[in-house]
């Protein structure tokens, strides 16, 4: 498949505004075999919505996102949205014969992300794809790091070390929003970093969880309204988990808004028989890599500057040097959506995948309130 494909964006707000750019510069700078053409983006303002077609370059706007299932122009909807409406966009689109792309985590419930994943395997009898947004897995110094696993450069893996550290909530007088209501977010730290880093783990290790034993905690239980009054957090503002991969690996995961200082550091640490990486989002343009075979001498953790025209997707952008960020995540994620719907095959992470971290996440809940080991769902632990 060639040509143009048309892009509808449920949502506009942060996530709206990175997968924007996104749709905005893959053509310029990856050449996918198919060109998106940003057709329109739906916001439940009318108003709120045309001012984004506007800045972030989408030629139309709607205020009822079911409008856009209905437009001939629109192939692919982006649900850029709070975790409660992505079931019932994601699985009414894929209905109506669009592919889809869904920001993570993929669902509020398992519930809800197994009807997602459900939807995703009939619509793929029709060619028709889903995706769900871990973003991270494109930063080029983590998929040099997954590539490096595969290719055995630190042999069996011992221990997955990892960490999702924010402090936007750590002044107990920071406005209440979706993300601390339960009812629209799912979870606090744990849907919104932990399952960033329960992805990311898995893909670089090629492992999966099949049991955990957790800890959550809330620490400010409420908080100001903007519009006067306050109103009760319902989510967990940090969450720390140990787990057991399929591999035999031993793990284990943070997930806070309250590491004061710490602004957005996801850093995954793996040590195995041969040697070891780590990697900081607060520094990602760079991998460290550990090789126990090196004389003990001189050995020692070095820092490669993943900007090499090998390196996976760095090739695309600039010179060797010169850094990419945080945004350039989305444009890979847009990148290998549209080679995948071209090519007839499925993007990864897949809706299945989505299912899985979904069922980490309820055994850390669950884990948490019972304070016993819980075999995640599915992985056979
Ligand atoms: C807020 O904590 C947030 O924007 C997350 O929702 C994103 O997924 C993460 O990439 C950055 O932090």
């Amino acid at each position: 498949m060639s040509g143009a494909i048309g892009v509808g964006m449920v949502g506009h707000a942060f996530m709206g505004r990175a997968h924007s750019q996104a749709w905005r510069s893959v053509g310029a700078f990856f050449a996918p075999p198919l060109t998106p053409v940003m057709a329109a983006v739906a916001g439940r303002s009318a108003e709120r919505a045309a001012a984004a077609a506007r800045t972030l370059g989408w030629a139309s706007a709607e205020s009822d996102w079911k409008r856009l299932l209905e437009r001939d122009d629109v192939q692919l909807i982006d649900v850029c949205t709070p975790g409660d409406t992505h079931a019932e966009i994601a699985v009414a689109a894929l209905e109506a014969g669009k592919h889809v792309l869904c920001e993570k985590p993929l669902a509020n419930s398992v519930a809800e992300a197994a009807a997602m994943a459900a939807a995703a395997d009939r619509a793929r009898e029709h060619g028709v794809r889903a995706m769900v947004g871990f973003n991270y897995r494109r930063v080029p110094a983590a998929a040099l790091a997954r590539r490096l696993v595969a290719e055995g450069r630190i042999g069996e893996i011992r221990h997955v070390r990892a960490q999702y550290l924010q402090d936007w909530l750590a002044d107990p007088d920071a406005p209440f929003t979706w993300r601390s209501d339960r009812e629209r977010a799912g979870s606090g730290a744990l849907g919104d970093l932990g399952a960033h880093i329960v992805d990311l783990a898995q893909h670089v290790t090629g492992q999966r969880l099949v049991g955990v034993s957790a800890v959550t905690g809330t620490f400010v239980p409420e908080r100001p309204l903007p519009e006067g009054g306050t109103a009760r957090v319902t989510v967990d503002d940090a969450a720390l988990f140990l787990a057991r991969t399929d591999g035999g690996a031993l793990a284990s995961f943070e997930a806070t808004r309250f590491a004061t200082g710490r602004k957005n550091a996801l850093r995954l640490e793996v040590n195995g028989s041969k040697g070891s990486l780590a990697f900081d989002l607060e520094s990602l343009n760079e991998l460290s890599f550990h090789d126990a075979a090196e004389d003990p001498a001189t050995a020692g953790f070095r820092r490669v500057l993943v900007t090499e025209p090998d390196h996976p997707y760095a090739g695309a952008w600039w010179p060797p040097g010169h850094l990419l960020g945080y945004e350039h995540t989305f444009t890979h994620q847009a990148a290998d959506l549209l080679t995948a719907i071209a090519g007839g095959t499925d993007p990864a992470p897949s809706f299945a995948d989505g299912l899985q971290v979904q069922r980490v996440l309820a055994a850390v809940e669950t884990s948490a309130d019972s304070g016993a080991w819980t075999t995640v769902e599915g992985s056979g632990g």
